[in-house]
């Protein structure tokens, strides 16, 4: 199923650990597609006294259902060091991979939920996936770029530099 992933780094080399969690994402089944550009963005939601964030989006192919899904995103943060016990809710990290979209799956658990909320509300999220594929919609039809569209400008978000580098097919 093609799916979508999105990162997140405020801390350290943001780009590098961006990049690192591109280059460990294959041996967790999930195979990278494409990646947006990665863009400089306002911190925005729970804990606005942090760094800006480096975000970018990644278009994926893969096997694993949601929660296994999810279980590789959480093994890619614990391998390039994140720990996930410790540190401040929503506050910052070296890297966060979070799971937007697995095709037209809705599902709703303890720990996840498709699509993610921030698809359809941020702009550090929407301008990336838009970037990507400026037709996608959310399972129940909702055009991603009517809902760009319907929100503030407040939301700082700077393209920073050209896509993550793929891994090449073999
Ligand atoms: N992630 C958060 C909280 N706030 N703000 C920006 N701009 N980018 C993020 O990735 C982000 C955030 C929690 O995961
Ligand atoms: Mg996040
Ligand atoms: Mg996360």
């Amino acid at each position: 199923m093609i799916g979508y992933l999105g990162l997140g780094s405020n801390v350290g080399d943001r780009r590098a650990q961006l990049q690192a969690a591109v280059d460990a994402l294959g041996a967790h089944g999930v195979e990278v597609l494409a990646s947006s550009s990665t863009y400089d963005t306002d911190p925005v939601g729970e804990v606005l006294d942090q760094p800006a964030f480096l975000n970018a989006c990644l278009r994926i192919e893969t096997g694993l259902g949601p929660e296994e899904l999810l279980d590789a995103c959480k093994a890619v943060e614990r391998e390039l060091g994140r720990d996930l016990e410790g540190g401040v809710r929503h506050g910052p990290r070296p890297i966060d991979v979070d799971l937007l979209l697995l095709g037209d799956v809705e599902h709703a658990s303890d720990r996840l939920r498709l699509p993610h909320e921030q698809v359809t509300a941020r702009r550090f999220v929407l301008i990336p996936l838009l970037e990507l594929d400026f037709d996608l919609q959310t399972p129940d039809g909702t055009r991603l770029s009517d809902r760009l569209a319907a929100l503030g400008l407040d939301e700082g978000v700077r393209r920073a530099g050209g896509p993550l580098a793929l891994a090449p097919a073999d």
